[in-house]
């Protein structure tokens, strides 16, 4: 640290120049976070200082987040419960504002662990959970975090987790599933049905990982049942600071029944309240505040058309692409395109270097990925197209 203090503006320059680095999501292919809308940054200003950590010092802020965890539940049609206000859940919806998808898978297994060994249920050996070959990363450190034994089941031809593969990996010690809506590499949604029915036979629980198809699956022209209407999914991540357009971070977790929450309660004898069920100790009141901001501006109409809007430029970018001789690997199910090219890493490499789009690619099979955010235009489509087609044909 240095000795004196610069003035604001030496500051300032040096962060201006700092920031010219980033991207700006310019020519950004290959992200699941985009612009936060204005109003949610101007929430999350006014709300800068507050810490849901401490729920007695920042009611204004606790209120928010009961308010978003509402509207997220009613979206995802969570079943209104009854339970005494001092009760850890205090809402008629259970659930809290995490920092992101990680940590509500996390805490989403840790409940399930607990509620098991609440409930004295024998284990014979270590527990394991049964995942889709397509999970995000965030469940390899459940596994190294609790001593959790993942298992990862086989996708079909197109790329949602095979219910038979899943039932092949189940036994004594399984004590839950997950199911994906909206798989980070291919946009696909798992059939949550039949995994909800093998949950329901095996009386184990379900937790649905939407932390991106959350804010897309309800408002497109035709939804798939993923969420607390299918019986059997317990526990539901869904990220606003992704296709939400709210602040980074802003995740949810929510739950179907108050067991789970109790199950993650640790006692704070110091503080305002109680108890806590969360992971984190302080947390940011102002991502309660930008999402409450955002969800209450845009309404269902606003989210309807930032959901169109991506997945016009997602079908402009599959109808062009195949005029190029390029296929997807899948008819795009939400805003991301698996597109088979030949030497994807190379492909990759170049289009970055030569034109400077930021894509990604897909693990097995090997392929462009595309994801179609808010920022992107139709413009970028076109403009990305012909450079593909240059780095292609050399
Ligand atoms: N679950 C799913 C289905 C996800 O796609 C992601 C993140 C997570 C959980 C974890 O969410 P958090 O990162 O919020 O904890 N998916 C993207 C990924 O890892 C996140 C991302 C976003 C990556 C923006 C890059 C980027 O520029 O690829």
């Amino acid at each position: 640290m240095n000795e004196q203090g610069l003035s604001e503006k030496e500051i300032f320059s040096y962060l201006e120049n700092v920031k010219s680095e980033d991207t700006d999501y310019y020519r950004v292919l290959s992200s699941m976070c985009t612009h936060p809308h204005k109003i949610a940054v101007e929430a999350h200003r006014l709300f800068i200082e507050a810490n849901l950590g401490d729920l007695g010092l920042f009611a204004g802020a606790h209120s928010l987040e009961k308010e978003v965890i509402m509207m997220l539940g009613e979206l995802l049609h969570a079943p209104s419960v009854k339970i005494p206000v001092e009760k850890a859940c205090e809402s008629s919806v259970c659930g809290y504002l995490t920092t992101g998808g990680t940590e509500s898978n996390i805490q989403a297994v840790r409940g399930m662990k607990n509620v098991i060994t609440a409930g004295k249920k024998e284990l014979g050996k270590i527990p394991n959970i049964v995942i889709p070959e397509s999970a995000h990363f965030s469940f390899d450190k459940v596994a190294d975090m609790m001593g959790i034994e993942v298992r990862r089941a086989l996708l079909d031809s197109e790329f949602k987790v095979d219910p038979a593969s899943v039932e092949s990996l189940m036994d004594a010690n399984t004590i839950g599933l997950v199911g994906i809506a909206g798989n980070t590499e291919f946009g696909q949604i798992d059939p949550v049905e039949e995994l909800a029915k093998l949950a329901r036979q095996h009386e184990i629980f379900l937790h649905i990982d939407a932390a991106f198809g959350g804010f897309v699956i309800p408002f497109l022209e035709n939804p798939y049942p993923f969420d607390f209407k299918v019986q059997g999914v317990t526990s539901i991540a869904i990220d606003p600071h992704k296709m939400g357009l709210s602040t980074i971070p802003s995740g949810a977790l929510l739950f179907r029944s108050p067991s789970f929450l109790d199950s993650l309660k640790v006692s704070t004898p110091y503080l305002t309240t109680k108890e806590q069920f969360t992971l984190t100790g302080t947390r940011s009141g102002a991502s309660a505040a930008a999402t409450y901001a955002v969800m209450k501006h845009l309404g269902r109409e606003g989210y309807v058309k930032n959901v169109q809007y991506c997945m016009q430029l997602t079908a402009k970018l599959v109808e062009e692409a195949r005029k190029l001789g390029f296929e997807p690997l899948l008819e795009p199910v939400m805003n991301v395109v698996a597109l088979r090219v030949p030497s994807p890493d190379l492909v990759r490499d170049q289009l970055l270097r030569k034109f400077g789009w930021n894509v990604s690619i897909t693990r097995t099979p090997r392929s462009l990925r595309l994801v179609l955010m808010p920022h992107n235009t139709a413009r970028d489509v076109e403009e990305f197209l012909q450079d593909l087609k240059k780095v292609t044909a050399e």
